[in-house]
């Protein structure tokens, strides 16, 4: 009764490509699809852990509905159709009240955002939103504002690239089995690898060149870098005339950012950041400056994210072999496209979105994505409307959104809180009613797109039974689409007729998957011609450096560089991330992953905690102007002495998630919600935190 199911990975929204064996009916080995270049056979630890999701007994069974105050933990196991209809009504009560805008419908993009879109649509709100901008929003908006596509558009060739350069982008920590895998290849064949953190992460131990740098001041040696570029002439003379706009004015502005000025800022000797300049543009154009993800949030970082394309633009590694370049999906290779459920006709929504994305607040952020950081303060201020009702699939916005206790306040406020998860997070456990979705080993979902130089067709399929009274998410929402009375907008029963509708016009049929676990539509690398053919979406058709995008919106393309002021004595600067046993919130209490990583620590310079009495291992208190905690110090001389480092995801309050409960601290309890108010992003690393020791316990 053996049988091996193509499916993928859902331990983290990377999707990885994965064989699962299954024997009667019980998972018995997960590894990486074989087939697909790139994976290999490969999974990270998480995906590793997937098993032990599937047997963890902590997490969510069934429908629960809440009996007592918000976060009680009186919980009424219900079922399905008495959850769906308390849900539903509700929603009728809250719509005919307030209107469907007072609706929010919050997730982690996934394969059946396409669904919960459709849905809001066909509701009549406006306010679906992802959680994009709080990962990588000002990198979406500086794409947009050179070259007119988004980043999610934009891929990097990592298995053929000469040189390639990370600031923070600490990928061999928070990884991509595929790009790491690539990059790896590429650093078999000589390619260097140049990183930038004020930490010293498994990334820089891998590196090249590390520079430890003073936080916050990356912008600094991007501006030097372009300096000494432009003064020597180290860039690609033919891209930049055949595909830039702008250059004269990026000289004049960079002409007073000298290497001298820039050590001075970022801690970087001026001769090496020249000697650098010249050594990479010996490997253009396959050079790649990653546009990163995590690494350095502050409230200018549209301009961070901005130098570091720019960069890539002088060394003309845009749409290159080793460089970047923008994806190509199924029409690029001859095909049609697949069938999408937002291509319907809606009520018409004239109401403004909750978050004023696109708008007013965040005037030229992706309004298609929202930014979700403005939660708090548009309910507690009911501006621009009262809000009423919040439905999280597949998010944690106590978590996820920097300020846990101004949401928490906020939530109070709303009359209906739904959380469609898998596990116990800490929304859930403050939710009205809680929607459990079964886990990707579990169900099946929607066709994946996975647009690039080579586009693909993937598909995650049930590779066991529900072992619990669960549902798939696309199912859920049908059946609340029903009970509204929308569910003519979500036209299928079963995933079939889903996977039917989207194949429809493609030529491909589901049978297609069975071989390999995809369906490659082209063979060919689909690399437009660097010569003429490079379709930019800019209204110049070129990389513009001074951007329509922002001057239009009355927003400078070249603002002065503002200094970093360094922390007060006795303060540090709070940086966050990710380790590779965890995704973000969603792990800590899986049983295989705790073991790894239980709980976190807060790096501190050794030099700096020898002048606060504290040694490694002892407790400590950290004081932000949001809050107050507790945490283990690790003493180290691998962080900068401004500032301190913590893994985001921990400090958990859910008692029913034993292994987790009360580990570790909470960054986002501590994190002031600030933002970058041009690219979209929250600056979660601007917050400065107090140390002191703590009694020891
Ligand atoms: N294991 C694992 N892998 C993942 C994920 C996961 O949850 N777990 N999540 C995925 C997702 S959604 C994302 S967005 C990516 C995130 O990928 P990354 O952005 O690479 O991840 P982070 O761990 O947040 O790393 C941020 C780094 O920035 C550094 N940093 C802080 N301040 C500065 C600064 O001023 N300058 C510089 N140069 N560096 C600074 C920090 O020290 C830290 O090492 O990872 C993806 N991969
Ligand atoms: N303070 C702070 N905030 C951050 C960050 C940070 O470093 N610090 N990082 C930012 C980044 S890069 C990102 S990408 C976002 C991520 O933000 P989130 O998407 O909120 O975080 P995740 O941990 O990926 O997942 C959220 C929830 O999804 C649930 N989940 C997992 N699998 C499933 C499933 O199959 N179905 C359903 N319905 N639920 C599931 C998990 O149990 C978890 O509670 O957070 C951002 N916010
Ligand atoms: S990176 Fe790891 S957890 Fe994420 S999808 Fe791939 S194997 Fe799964
Ligand atoms: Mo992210």
């Amino acid at each position: 009764m053996d049988r091996e199911v193509y499916s993928l990975c859902f331990m983290c929204s990377v999707r990885c490509p994965i064989k699962v064996s299954v024997r009667n009916g019980e998972v018995k080995w997960i590894e990486g699809n074989p087939n697909v270049p790139g994976i290999e056979g490969a999974l990270c630890p998480r995906g590793s852990a997937g098993l032990a999701l599937l047997n963890d007994t902590e997490r969510l069974q069934y429908p629960m509905i809440q009996t007592g105050p918000r976060g009680s933990g009186q919980w009424k196991r219900a079922g399905w159709d008495e959850a769906l209809d308390f849900v539903a009504g509700k929603l009728k009560e809250i719509i005919s009240r307030d209107g469907a805008r007072s609706v929010l419908f919050g997730e982690r993009t996934n394969l059946n955002t396409h669904i919960s879109k459709t849905f809001m649509k066909a509701l009549g709100s406006p306010n679906h939103f992802t959680h994009d901008a709080l990962c990588k929003g000002s990198v979406n908006t500086a794409f947009r504002s050179l070259t007119g596509y988004d980043d999610s558009q934009v891929g990097i060739d990592y298995a053929n690239t000469r040189h390639i350069v990370m600031y923070g982008r600490n990928i061999f920590e928070a990884l991509e089995v595929k790009a790491i895998n690539n990059l790896l290849k590429a650093m078999e064949k000589g390619a260097r690898l140049t990183y930038i953190d004020p930490r010293v992460t498994v990334t820089a131990t891998k590196a090249n060149r590390y520079w430890m740098i003073r936080p916050g001041t990356d912008l600094a040696l991007n501006y030097a870098l372009m300096h000494v570029i432009l003064k020597e002439r180290l860039y690609d003379v033919d891209y930049v005339k055949r595909w830039v706009t702008g250059l004269s004015e990026l000289q004049a502005f960079v002409e007073h950012y000298s290497p001298d000025w820039a050590e001075r800022e970022t801690g970087i000797p001026a001769n090496e950041i020249a000697s650098f300049a010249r050594e990479i543009s010996e490997a253009k154009p396959s050079v790649v400056f990653h546009y990163g993800y995590r690494g350095s949030h502050h409230t200018d970082e549209i301009y961070l994210r901005r130098s570091i394309i720019i960069l890539n633009a002088l060394m003309g590694s845009i749409e290159t072999q080793g460089g970047l370049f923008f994806k190509k999906g199924p029409k690029a290779a001859g095909r049609s496209d697949i069938g999408k459920y937002a291509n319907q006709e809606f009520p018409n929504i004239t109401d403004p979105r909750f978050d004023g994305s696109g708008k007013d607040r965040f005037p030229v952020a992706d309004s298609s994505h929202g930014n979700p950081q403005m939660l708090a303060e548009a309910i507690i201020n009911e501006d621009p409307y009262p809000i009423r009702a919040l439905i999280a699939n597949r998010f944690e916005p106590l978590l996820s959104i920097p300020g846990t206790e101004i949401t928490r306040r906020a939530l109070d406020r709303l009359d209906l809180i739904v959380a469609i998860e898998v596990n116990f997070s800490e929304f859930a456990w403050y939710s009205d009613v809680v929607l459990p979705e079964s886990i990707y080993l579990e169900r099946s979902d929607s066709i994946q797109v996975a647009s690039g130089l080579k586009p693909q067709l993937f598909i995650r399929k049930q590779a066991v039974p529900a072992r619990y009274d669960t549902k798939p998410a696309w199912l859920i929402l049908k059946e609340l689409a029903n009970r509204l009375g929308i569910g003519r907008y979500l036209p299928y029963e079963t995933i079939e007729d889903i996977w039917a509708f989207q194949l429809a016009e493609t030529g491909v049929k589901v049978e297609d998957f069975a071989a390999k676990g995809f369906v490659a539509l082209t063979d060919k690398s689909l690399l437009w011609d660097r010569e003429n053919g490079i379709q930019l979406k800019t209204p110049s058709g070129r990389i513009e450096l001074v951007s329509s995008l922002l001057e239009n919106a009355g927003i400078p393309s070249f603002p002065p560089y503002e200094p970093v002021a360094s922390p007060e004595d006795g303060s540090f600067r709070l940086t966050v991330g990710r380790c590779a046993a965890h995704t973000h919130v969603s792990t800590q209490n899986n049983p295989y992953l705790n073991e790894l990583v239980p709980e976190n620590e807060l790096w501190i310079n050794s030099a700096a905690a020898a002048r606060l009495g504290i040694q490694d291992r002892d407790y400590v208190e950290i004081t932000s102007p949001q809050a107050n905690a507790r945490i283990r110090a690790k003493v180290t001389d691998c962080i900068h002495p401004e500032a301190v480092f913590m893994l985001h995801g921990f400090g958990k309050t859910v008692p029913l998630q034993t292994r987790s409960y009360m580990r570790g601290t909470n960054d986002a309890l501590l994190q002031e919600n600030l933002s970058d108010r041009v690219g979209g992003s929250p600056a979660l690393d601007c917050t400065l935190v107090t140390i002191k020791k703590a009694a020891q316990q």
